[in-house]
C-alpha cells in the first residue's frame, strides 16, 4: 500500500502456558518491533498490539502438569512474558489478553454475527466422551499406542515418539488421560466455517493479488492449502475453558481457539483506544489502513486463510502482508520445549541483561544477532559462537570501534566539538562517503518497507564499516604529526572528524528501530534529543551543529567472551537432562520422558532405595488419582503420597512389599507432605503394577 493513513501492526498472542523462546523472539517479536520503531521514526499513526492468548487446551495442560488451576497458569505466564517483552526492549502500544472480559465480548459478538448472517454451518459428529469424567476429550486429553511405531506415547493430536498426526480414532487403545477410563463415542454438535465457499475468494486476493510481495513460502504454503482442497473447519469446542459460544443451545461449548485468538488483536486496539481517547473502527474498517501480522509459519494457515475469511465476512480490512518466519534451530537441533532444548528469553535476560555489564547493552546484542539470523526466507540457526561473532567481530570491532575512534580523536584533535567543514578543501572520499550515506539510507529504507530485516541491518553494519574504511584511508592521527609544520593540515582533520561524527549521527537513526537501547546512548554522547531521530533526518550531513560540544564516549558493546558461551553450552546440556527426570512419582496422564542419557554408577548411587510394607492407605480428598499411603521401612515409618489410586483401593495393597526411593526431597500434594516415592511398572494398557521382591524380606532392606 501506498502511503496509508494509519498501520496496525500485530504480533501472534503467544500461548500463555510457558515462558517463550529466542525462537518466538526471533519469529515475530523483534521483526515487528523493528517494523513499528521504523514506523513510529517516520512519525506515521501506528498502533502496535500483542496480548496473551489464554484459551485452548493447552492452558488446562499446562495446569494439570503444574498441579494448579488454568486461571493460576494464565495469570502466571500472562505477567512473566509481558515482562520478558519488556526487558527486551519489545514495545507494544498494549499487550492484552484474551481472559479480558472486553475480548470474551469482542468474540462472542464476532461469532453471533457470522451465525446470524447464516455463514455459518452446524454439523453432527461423533466424539470421543470419557464415561468417568463425564466430558468431551479434546483430541490432546486422550492418549494410546501410535498405529505408525507402536510406541505408547501418542496422542489424539500427534504421536510425541514419531511426530505422526494422528486423529483420536487412530490410536489403538484410547485411555483418557483425565480419568484413565476408555473413551466412549458420544455426539455432539458444532459449528463450522465453510472455507469451500470462499475459495475463489482467496486464490485472487493471495495467488493473484498478493503472489508478488508476500513472501514466497507465505504464498507457497497458502497454495498448498488452496490446492488441496479448503475444508469446512470447526470454530466450537465441547470444553470447559474458554469463551463461551453465545447461543442457548451450545451449552458447555467454547469457541475454537483459533476462532478467538486472532480476534484478540481486535480486541486490544478497542482496549488501547479506550486507554488513549481514540475510535478503533478506523484501524480494522478504514481501507485507508495498513494491516500486518507478524507470526511464525505454523501459524500461516490461521492469519492467510481462516482469520482473512473471518475477516470478509465480518466487515473487516484484510491484512496487507503476512511476513512469517520460518523456524529458528538451536546448536543443531530444533528448539524444543518439551525436550527443554531451547533458550528462554528469561535465561537470556537474568544472565546477560541483568547481568554486571548487562542492560541495554545486552538486550541489543541479542536483538541484533536474531535479526541478523533471522529466518526469513529459511529455517536458520543460534549457536553461542554465531552470537559471540556477531557481537565481537560486527558490533565491537565494527559499529561501536567507529563511534569510539571518532570521539577520541573528536576530543584530542577538535577539541570536544563538531568541527567546521571546510568545502574548499572536499576531496573524493569525502564525496564518497556522504555518498554512501545518501544510498544506504535509501537502500535500509526499501529493505524496511519490504519487510527485510536482515537486509537492512546488514546495510546499517555496512555504513559503519565504510566508516571504519574512510578513517583509514583520511588517517587523521598521522596528519596530526604535521600540524606545527603545516597549519592547513587541521582543516583536513576537521573535515574527517566533521563526517564522522554526522555520519555517526547518521548511524544513530538508522541503527534506533533495531538497536534502540544502542541509540539511546548514541543520543547521549551527542546530546541531541528524540527530534533528531525522525527517519526523514538520515541521509542529512548536517545533523551536528558545528561547534556544539560532545560528551565523553561510552562503550557501547563489550565483547563476548569465551567462557561465557561454554558456560551458556553447558547449560543448555544440564537442562536437557534434567528435563528427562519425569516431574511427578507415578502419572497416568503427564507426557512420558524421551530416551534419557547414560548415567556413571555414581549418578545412580545417589538414590537409595528400600523395600517397605503398606501398612496404611487412604484416598486424598479431592484428589482421584491419589492415594496416601503409611510405609514401614524398618527404622521409620513415612507417609507417601503416590497416583495409584485409579489402579488400586486402598484396601487391597495394605501388607504390600514395595519398592521406594527414600531420599527424594519432600513434596507436598494437596496439602500432605510426601516423603519418598513407590516405584511402579506401567504395563501397555497404561495399569500400574507394583514392582516387588519375589518373597518377601524385612522392611528397610536395600535395593541395588
Ligand atoms: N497462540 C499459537 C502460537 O503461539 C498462537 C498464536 C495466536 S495468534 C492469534 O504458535
Ligand atoms: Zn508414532
Amino acid at each position: 500500500m501506498q502511503n496509508p493513513k494509519r498501520y496496525l501492526i500485530t504480533a501472534a498472542l503467544p500461548y500463555a502456558n510457558g515462558l517463550k523462546h529466542v525462537g518466538h523472539l526471533a519469529g515475530a517479536y523483534i521483526p515487528a518491533d523493528i517494523y513499528a520503531r521504523y514506523l513510529r521514526a517516520q512519525l506515521r499513526d501506528v498502533v502496535f498490539v500483542c496480548g496473551s492468548d489464554e484459551h485452548g487446551t493447552a492452558i488446562p495442560i499446562q495446569a494439570r502438569k503444574e498441579g494448579t488451576t488454568a486461571q493460576a497458569i494464565i495469570d502466571k505466564y500472562h505477567e512473566a512474558m509481558r515482562q520478558d517483552f519488556g526487558d527486551l526492549s519489545i514495545e507494544f502500544d498494549i499487550y492484552h489478553r484474551t481472559s479480558d472480559p472486553l475480548h470474551h465480548e469482542t468474540a462472542a459478538a464476532f461469532f453471533q454475527q457470522l451465525e446470524q448472517a447464516g455463514e455459518l454451518e452446524t454439523k453432527e459428529t461423533e466424539q470421543f466422551f470419557d464415561p468417568e469424567a463425564q466430558t468431551f476429550l479434546a483430541d490432546r486429553f486422550i492418549k494410546g499406542t501410535c498405529p505408525s511405531c507402536k510406541s505408547d506415547r501418542a496422542f489424539g493430536d500427534q504421536c510425541e515418539s514419531c511426530g505422526r498426526s494422528l486423529s483420536p480414532d487412530e490410536l489403538i487403545n484410547p485411555l483418557s488421560t483425565l480419568s484413565g477410563a476408555t473413551p466412549i463415542l458420544k455426539k455432539t454438535t458444532h459449528w463450522y466455517l465453510p472455507l469451500g465457499k470462499h475459495e475463489a475468494f482467496l486464490r485472487e486476493w493471495i495467488l493473484e493479488q498478493h503472489k508478488q510481495d508476500w513472501r514466497p513460502t507465505v504464498v507457497g504454503q497458502c497454495k498448498g492449502w488452496i490446492e488441496g482442497g479448503l475444508q469446512s473447519r470447526a470454530v466450537t469446542r465441547d470444553l470447559d475453558w474458554g469463551v463461551k459460544v453465545p447461543l442457548p443451545q451450545a451449552d458447555g461449548k467454547v469457541l475454537y481457539v483459533w476462532f478467538d485468538a486472532p480476534i484478540g488483536y481486535i480486541s486490544a486496539t478497542k482496549q488501547w483506544a479506550i486507554d488513549n481517547g481514540k475510535d478503533w473502527e478506523p484501524y480494522w474498517k478504514d481501507a485507508d489502513t495498513q494491516l500486518v501480522h507478524f507470526i511464525g509459519k505454523d501459524n500461516i494457515v490461521f492469519h492467510c486463510i481462516i482469520f482473512p475469511v473471518m475477516l470478509k465476512l465480518g466487515g473487516y480490512i484484510l491484512p496487507d502482508n503476512v511476513p512469517s518466519n520460518e523456524f529458528l534451530n538451536l546448536e543443531g537441533d530444533k528448539m524444543s520445549t518439551s525436550r527443554n532444548w531451547k533458550l528462554d528469553m528469561r535465561d537470556y535476560i537474568n544472565d546477560f541483561v541483568k547481568a554486571e555489564n548487562g542492560g541495554g547493552q545486552a538486550v541489543d546484542m541479542l536483538r541484533y544477532y536474531l535479526t541478523q539470523i533471522a529466518p526469513e526466507t529459511k529455517d536458520s540457526e543460534f549457536t553461542w559462537k554465531g552470537f559471540q561473532d556477531a557481537v565481537n567481530n560486527e558490533l565491537v570491532a565494527v559499529l561501536g570501534n567507529f563511534v569510539n575512534r571518532s570521539w577520541v580523536l573528536m576530543h584530542k584533535l577538535c577539541k570536544g566539538k563538531v568541527p567546521p567543514y571546510h568545502a574548499a578543501k572536499a576531496d573524493e572520499y569525502d564525496k564518497a562517503l556522504i555518498e554512501q550515506i545518501r544510498v544506504a539510507t535509501e537502500s535500509i529504507t526499501a529493505h524496511l518497507e519490504k519487510y527485510q530485516f536482515r537486509d537492512a541491518l546488514f546495510t546499517v553494519i555496512d555504513l559503519a564499516r565504510h566508516g571504519n574504511q574512510y578513517m583509514q584511508r583520511k588517517e587523521p592521527w598521522i596528519i596530526a604529526k604535521r600540524l606545527e609544520t603545516e597549519p592547513d593540515a587541521q582543516q583536513s582533520i576537521d573535515n574527517c572528524l566533521h563526517l564522522c561524527l554526522q555520519l555517526t549521527a547518521n548511524l544513530t537513526i538508522l541503527v534506533n528501530p533495531f538497536l534502540p537501547n544502542t541509540t539511546k546512548t548514541l543520543c547521549q554522547m551527542m546530546k541531541v534529543v528524540d527530534r533528531m531521530l525522525e527517519w526523514k533526518n538520515a541521509g542529512r550531513i548536517d545533523l551536528l551543529k558545528v561547534g556544539y560540544s560532545l560528551r565523553e564516549p561510552q562503550l557501547l558493546f563489550r565483547k563476548i567472551e569465551d567462557t561465557e558461551i561454554a558456560t551458556q553450552l553447558e547449560k543448555l546440556k544440564k537442562n536437557m537432562m534434567s528435563n528427562e527426570i519425569p516431574p511427578a512419582p507415578i502419572t497416568t496422564q503427564a507426557e512420558l520422558p524421551a530416551a534419557k542419557p547414560t548415567i556413571q554408577f555414581d549418578d545412580f548411587a545417589k538414590i537409595e532405595l528400600k523395600v517397605g510394607t503398606i501398612v496404611a492407605a487412604e484416598k486424598v480428598e479431592k484428589a482421584d488419582k491419589l492415594l496416601k499411603l503409611s510405609v514401614d521401612l524398618g527404622t521409620e515409618t513415612r507417609t507417601i503420597v503416590s497416583g495409584i489410586a485409579l489402579h488400586y483401593s486402598p484396601e487391597e495393597i495394605i501388607g504390600k512389599q514395595v519398592s521406594v526411593v527414600t531420599n527424594l526431597a519432600p513434596r507436598k500434594m494437596r496439602g500432605i507432605e510426601s516423603n519418598g516415592m513407590i516405584l511402579m511398572a506401567e504395563d501397555a494398557s497404561g495399569k500400574l503394577h507394583f514392582v516387588n521382591p519375589q518373597s518377601p524380606v524385612e522392611p528397610g532392606s536395600g535395593i541395588s
